[in-house]
């Protein structure tokens, strides 16, 4: 399945300004974060970030279908989508600032998986869980296309398929796996494919455009909670570097050849749209840019008043005794720290 607006006017769409105009200010409050963050870390304010830009239609329109109870199991890559779940800018900032957790709040997402693919056995763990409780939310498992090579991919929707798991499995293809590029990551036709194989259905959607991802998610959501679980391949393009400690142009000669929609830029394209429709002027969309930058800059702000972590917390958490190795860099930690001070303070 394959759906685009970019033929249809906003008046033969099926969507309410209001709606239309609430994805595009969450399309320009995913932006301009993305954008802060990016300069934020180039002069050192917070540790290594890893930019959604050109993804912006692909989370914000998924996050909008998702509803406040159901649960999204996030990677480090989903920011946009947790933005518009709600948790605060200050919140995903101070994460990549060395605090543990974001979850300082009530939105019910699970802390960003970095290891690949760890986060779906997880979240088709929670389905069956609110499945068996008699819940009646429904659970999105965010990844990306090399995610779909690990065995906790195929695991996690094994198990939703047997057990009709309420789980959406929301997979955004951004053509790339840091330098692998996607056409490299599979043999399969598409990702979406892959679904058939665990007796549920697999859709594509352009995933540039957020009207038709908020849809196509929705309905997914809507089969999970009645025990068919839904793979959505979000079919859209990495602009950026994979993190802020990459470097493409060493593997750009690999870059796919994508047809048109797939790299265009979706803020602007949707922006367009918007204006095309008579949804969208100058005056509402400078407002709405002026209040993002606000929500930012009083976040920044925020995020400077708490106190950088104790750096020994990095060393909690994993085990219940620290093992040998750990006290070791533990030591080692803190004879650095004397020497040269903290490295979250200004000294
Ligand atoms: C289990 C595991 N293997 C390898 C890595 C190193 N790694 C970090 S990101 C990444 C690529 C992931 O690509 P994709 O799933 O497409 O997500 P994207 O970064 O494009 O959002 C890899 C291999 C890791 N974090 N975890
Ligand atoms: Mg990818």
């Amino acid at each position: 399945m394959h759906r685009v607006i970019a033929s249809n006017s906003f008046a033969e769409s099926n969507v309410t300004e209001e709606t239309a105009l609430s994805l595009y200010r969450d399309m320009v409050r995913a932006r301009q974060f993305d954008e802060r963050a990016l300069s934020l870390q180039r002069r050192g304010w917070m540790s290594g970030y890893p930019q959604f830009r050109g993804q912006e239609a692909s989370q914000v329109g998924a996050a909008h279908a998702l509803a406040t109870e159901d649960w999204l199991f996030p990677t480090y890559r989903a920011n946009a989508m947790e933005l518009v779940r709600g948790v605060p800018v200050r919140d995903l900032l101070l994460f990549r600032r060395g605090h543990a957790t974001l979850t300082d709040n009530d939105v019910n997402d699970f802390p960003q998986a970095v290891p690949i693919a760890t986060q779906i056995p997880h979240a088709v763990g929670a389905a069956m869980a609110a499945d068996y409780r008699g819940a009646d939310h429904a659970v999105c498992a965010y990844f990306g296309d090399g995610a779909t090579s690990e065995g906790d991919f195929h695991e996690g929707l094994n198990f939703a398929g047997v057990f009709d798991a309420p789980v959406v499995f929301f997979c955004e293809n951004n053509g790339w796996a840091i330098s692998m590029p996607s056409q490299r990551q599979t043999a399969s036709a598409t990702l979406a494919a892959k679904a058939q194989a665990y007796g549920f259905e697999g859709v594509q959607v352009d995933g540039n455009d957020p009207i038709a991802v908020a849809q196509t998610v929705g309905d997914a959501l809507e089969s999970a909670k009645t025990g068919d679980p839904v793979l959505v391949e979000s079919l859209t393009y990495r602009q950026g570097a994979h993190t802020t400690s990459d470097d493409p142009s060493r593997y750009e000669h690999r870059r796919p050849s994508l047809p048109d929609w797939r790299t265009r830029d979706p803020v602007e394209r949707y922006e367009a749209w918007l204006r095309e429709g008579d949804v969208l002027d100058d005056e509402h969309a400078t407002a709405t840019e002026t209040a993002a930058t606000t929500e930012i800059d009083e976040a920044v702000t925020a995020a400077e008043q708490v106190p950088s972590p104790d750096p020994d917390e990095i060393f909690e958490h994993v085990y219940a005794e620290p093992t040998r190795r750990l006290r070791d860099q533990r030591l080692g930690m803190h004879r650095f720290v004397d020497e040269h001070g903290h490295p979250g303070s200004d000294h």
